[in-house]
């Protein structure tokens, strides 16, 4: 039915074109055509000048109703070090392309206007001119020298690389559909390898896990942090598609293309607080910003710094959204400090981890910290319960006194403990799970506590010092109850 509808309006505006047509053609015989071209010719004119000074008017009017949502206008200014140049050059492009802008456009509509047919007017042609050759060359070349040698300029300062003494940290941006990983170094200020062969369900990057460097790296949650005024170098890298990584605020745009790393480098100079109270000044940021909640916050105190792929990467490409917080280095030292390494949370231990059998440096000192704190708690308090030291990383082979190789760092931290403390006496107390038979449990507690007091001699501690004692199955460390719980073997 609307097919038809359709159809018949398209048939009856035909017809009225068609007899629109005709009854112009019948004026132009009673009046004479050349009434009806100088009359046509006039119209046009006008209609000319009047096009040149609406649209000139609408192009005022709209580029300053907009300004603010232009880039380096308003509230937008630049957040990064680099960021002025670069608008700079669009205000200096802005500029000139808008004055050849306006004269062409004068121009245009005033000579359709000028030079409209009017009776008794002959055209003049100008075959050639060189003076006029000579002057459109010229200038347009000289203003493009100066626009490309300022960019090449602004180009090789922004993507210039960082100097390898100069302080700054580098950060790891990868796109994918549809999110960004990002990834910090660790305290070692470096990233660790990666392998596109490792990636995995519990491993997106394809962290190299047999690289020190990727141990102590970190992939925090949801919001990122950088300090401000610090360097940062970002490395970008897609592992799909190609994304875009993009800090408006900052000028900071690249592409990440899958296999081929691209990076860039920029200073922020702005905190998060900087930003929200330069937005503070504009009444667009002074509305509220739930309209719900008229009471509410305001736009400028949740202002946000934002991350995003300005690649179309496809359909889920609008999720790739984050939030970016610039903070004093206190406040990011703060945030950093509570960053969990990803390899240590997440991979140690389980089946994918390729150093399962080895103590880690970095565990090997954890370990040395936590231990000579507890000492300390043990020889300043006067609680029984305090006065126990669970010895968690020393373990037996099954079934036997012998002590594993990885035991070996638990002990030389009790032995350094030993030699702190000239004072204290122990008791080393071993003991087994309640598999077998009591007896024999009974025994190989007793041989533990032994090869554990031997080795501490052996390190130049005084048997008297050492009491050997075990316990067999009646004290154990965890509940009876898994294997898991089992294996765990205290002395005190
Ligand atoms: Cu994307």
């Amino acid at each position: 039915m609307t097919a038809i509808i359709i159809l018949l309006c398209v048939l009856l505006i035909t017809i009225v074109l068609v007899q629109i047509g005709k009854v112009t053609e019948l004026t132009a015989q009673i009046k004479g055509e050349r009434e009806v071209l100088r009359d046509n010719s006039k119209w046009n004119g006008w209609l000319s000048v009047a096009f040149m000074i609406v649209f000139l008017v609408g192009v005022f009017i709209s580029a300053w109703e907009y300004k603010n949502q232009m880039m380096g206008y308003g509230p937008h200014t630049s957040a990064s070090a680099h960021g002025g140049a670069l608008d700079d050059m669009f205000n200096l492009t802005l500029i000139l392309t808008g004055i050849v802008f306006v004269l062409c456009h004068i121009a245009l509509f005033w000579f359709a206007y000028k030079y409209r047919w009017q009776e008794g007017r002959k055209a003049q042609f100008i075959a050639h001119d060189n003076r006029l050759e000579l002057i459109w060359t010229a200038v347009p070349a000289v203003v493009m020298t100066i626009l490309v040698v300022r960019g090449l300029n602004a180009w090789n300062t922004v993507m210039a690389d960082v100097n390898p003494n100069e302080d700054y940290i580098e950060i790891e941006a990868t796109g994918q559909q549809f999110n960004w990983i990002i990834r910090y170094p660790g305290p070692d200020g470096k990233l660790g390898a990666r392998n596109y062969k490792l990636t995995g369900a519990n491993n997106q990057l394809g962290m190299d896990f047999t690289d020190p460097k990727t141990w102590d790296d970190v992939i925090p949650g949801q919001e990122i942090y950088l300090p401000v005024g610090k360097k940062v170098r970002v490395r970008i890298t897609a592992k799909d598609v190609l994304h875009n990584f993009y800090l408006p605020h900052f000028r900071v745009k690249m592409d990440a293309v899958p296999g081929m790393p691209t990076y860039f480098i920029f200073t922020p100079i702005k905190t998060t607080s900087d930003y929200r109270n330069e937005l503070r000044k504009y009444d667009e940021y002074n509305l509220p910003y739930d309209d719900a909640e008229p009471t509410g916050a305001k736009r400028w105190e949740k202002f946000e710094y934002e991350l995003a792929c300005a690649e179309l990467c496809g359909k889920g490409h609008y999720s790739m959204k984050r939030i970016l917080k610039v903070v004093s280095q206190e406040e990011f030292d703060a945030w950093y400090s509570k960053q969990e390494s990803f390899y240590l949370t997440q991979v140690r231990g389980k089946d994918e981890d390729p150093n399962k059998d080895k103590v880690l440096d970095i565990e090997v000192r954890q370990r040395a910290r936590e231990f000579s704190e507890n000492v300390k708690k043990a020889v300043e308090s006067t609680d029984v319960a305090d006065k126990t030291l669970t010895l968690r990383h020393i373990n037996f082979e099954t079934g036997s006194a012998t002590l594993t190789a990885n035991s070996r760092y638990e002990l030389d931290n009790l032995v350094t403990a030993l030699n702190a403390f000239p004072g204290i006496v122990i008791e080393v107390a071993g003991h087994t799970d309640n598999t077998g038979d009591p007896l024999e449990n009974q025994a190989l507690s007793s041989a533990r506590a032994a090869s554990v007091v031997k080795y501490l001699t052996d390190r130049g501690i005084s048997e008297g010092r050492l009491r050997p004692r075990g316990y067999g199955d009646t004290k154990p460390l965890a509940p009876n109850d898994s294997d898991e719980n089992r294996a765990k073997k205290p002395q005190n």
